[in-house]
């Protein structure tokens, strides 16, 4: 019987085809998951629309700008009416301002700092909390995060910092929740080309640099966050809480 049989999940995300949370959603998929779809702004509905329906037209796909309570009342709402429990929950969403990725960090603004922990880092708590009442057999929330949370990555800048109050955050929701056995985790995923990845100065440098220097002397692959997705939120991972797991080739065990 496939992993996910008879679970309901809920995915933050996609923007296309190369997201990660396409790439989980789909492995979800495969181990029998039944699941919902959330889009932010108008600009990626048609894309959101376009993968999902390859699952079949009745899978909900909800607008949710993840920064307005409301917008996250009525998703959760739809998802219990449609259908009456949640499982598991993919939180792949994250912003900084451009400009606060480019320059030097002692320069974030004030309100570039809000606006990355608001949508990177807060969001998961306000997700967790509104998901919590639907997960009431259980349930298993994965958040997506990078090495930068942990040592600097120069220009990750801010984005470092709000990634640090995501691991962080997925600790104390972990302690919180695990007596309803909703476990929290965080996947470190090495870098990959998607559409937040484009446009950033360097970026195919730094997979090269990851080509080279980690054990595995490759990137990580979509896919292979998506195993890494379905084993977190399976049976194999019940006693696993509060963790962040590097799928990254191994990269972040090197000190040179
Ligand atoms: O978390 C990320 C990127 C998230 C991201 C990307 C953008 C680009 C467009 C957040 N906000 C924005 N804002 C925009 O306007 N990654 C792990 C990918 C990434 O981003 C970097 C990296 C890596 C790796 C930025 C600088 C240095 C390395």
């Amino acid at each position: 019987m496939p992993l996910l049989d008879g679970k309901i999940g809920l995915v933050f995300g996609v923007a296309n085809k190369r997201s990660i949370a396409w790439a989980i959603a789909q492995a979800w998929a495969a181990e029998g998951a039944k699941l919902a779809f959330t889009y932010q702004g108008e600009r990626l509905k048609d894309n959101v629309t376009e993968l999902v329906n390859t699952f079949g037209a009745d899978t909900p796909i909800l607008s949710c700008d993840v920064t307005k309570d409301d917008e996250i009342a009525g998703v959760f709402k739809t998802v219990g009416e449609k259908f009456g429990k949640l499982d598991l929950l993919l939180h792949s969403v994250a912003f900084a301002p451009k400009d606060a990725l480019e320059g030097e960090f002692v320069n974030t603004s004030r309100e570039a700092f809000r606006v990355a922990h608001d949508v990177s880092a807060y969001s998961l708590v306000a997700l967790a909390r509104a998901a919590t009442p639907l997960m009431t057999g259980g349930g298993s929330i994965v958040a997506m995060s990078y090495y930068g949370a942990e040592k600097v990555v120069p220009h990750y800048n801010v984005m470092g910092v709000a990634k640090a109050a995501l691991e962080a955050s997925t600790r104390y929701l972990a302690y919180d929740l695990g007596p309803r056995k909703i476990r929290v985790n965080c996947i470190s995923a090495g870098p990959v080309n998607t559409l937040a990845a484009r446009g950033i100065a360097g970026f195919t440098e730094m997979l090269k640099h990851y080509e080279a220097k980690s054990p595995l002397k490759r990137n990580v692959l979509p896919e292979e966050l998506g195993a890494t997705g379905v084993f977190l939120v399976s049976p194999g991972a019940a006693a696993i809480t509060g963790q962040t797991i590097y799928v990254d080739c191994g990269y972040q065990i090197m000190g040179v």
